[in-house]
């Protein structure tokens, strides 16, 4: 069976020994029994070129030759707005409010004050004018009345004001101009015979005493004046003379 292929094979082979090569050949040999291989032959000269073909088929569009890339286009407008971000930690418990009710009142008293401040900034101008007084010093004010000193210090308390006390001798004439007549000073030796002092407190640091003052006569004198002629003598705090009360300035 091995001797003889079948005929397919050998047609094979016979298409095969027709083929160029010697060792294609002696390959064949090993498959193919029926193969000799011959001597090769040499070529011959190359034929005639032959002729034209057929026209190719049309060909597939080219590619547009591409231009240098041009500058960069203007900025677009913006974008849409984002979609919101996620919520924040909780914050801290806030004051306690108050109402729109409270609020509103809240705002009424402020524009009150602020308009009675004005005014009575307008009227302390008004009245330091008609006083003649100047900016920055005390305000000696009088009612032209004659009492005891315990009522003299009684008026200038209810008045928010102190008894007229001059520190210096400026203050003293000032005092001295406005009583006009003999007035009772913010002045005492009722604490301590001989020790006067001031009913704000304090030891004197300005006197202006008259000769031979003060000289507690009939040991029965514990309260100052200041005579018209700006001197001081002291007198009985039962005596009735000008009241005189001091306002800060
Ligand atoms: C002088 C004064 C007294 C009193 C008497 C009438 O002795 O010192 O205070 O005014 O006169
Ligand atoms: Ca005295
Ligand atoms: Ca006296």
């Amino acid at each position: 069976m091995f001797l003889f292929p079948s005929l397919p094979v050998l047609l094979l082979c016979a298409v095969r020994v027709t083929s160029s090569e010697t060792k294609a050949c002696e390959e064949a040999q090993k498959t193919c029994s029926v193969i000799t291989c011959g001597i090769p032959v040499t070529n011959g000269t190359p034929g005639r070129d032959g002729r034209d073909g057929a026209k190719g088929e049309k060909g597939d569009p080219g590619q547009p030759l591409r231009g240098i890339q041009g500058p960069p286009g203007k900025v677009g407008p913006p974008g849409n707005t984002g979609a919101p971000g996620i919520s924040g930690p909780k914050g801290q418990k806030g004051d306690p409010g108050g109402s729109s009710v409270d609020e509103a009142k809240l705002a009424r008293l402020e524009r009150e004050i602020r308009s009675l401040k004005a005014e009575l900034d307008h009227t302390k101008k008004l009245l330091f004018f008609s006083l003649g007084k100047k900016s920055g010093k005390k305000l000696y004010v009088t009612n032209g009345e004659k009492m005891p000193f315990s009522k003299v210090k009684a008026l200038c308390t209810e008045l928010q004001a102190t008894v007229a006390t001059p520190k210096n001798a400026e203050e003293n004439m000032a005092i001295q101009e406005i009583a006009k007549d003999h007035a009772f000073l913010g002045i005492t030796d009722e604490q301590t015979e001989g020790q006067f002092i001031y009913l704000t407190g304090g030891a004197l640091t300005y006197s202006n005493w008259k000769k031979n003052e003060p000289n507690d006569h009939n040991s029965g004198e514990d309260c100052v004046l200041v005579l018209k002629d700006g001197f001081w003598n002291d007198i009985s705090c039962s005596s009735s003379f000008l009241a005189v009360c001091e306002f800060s300035a």
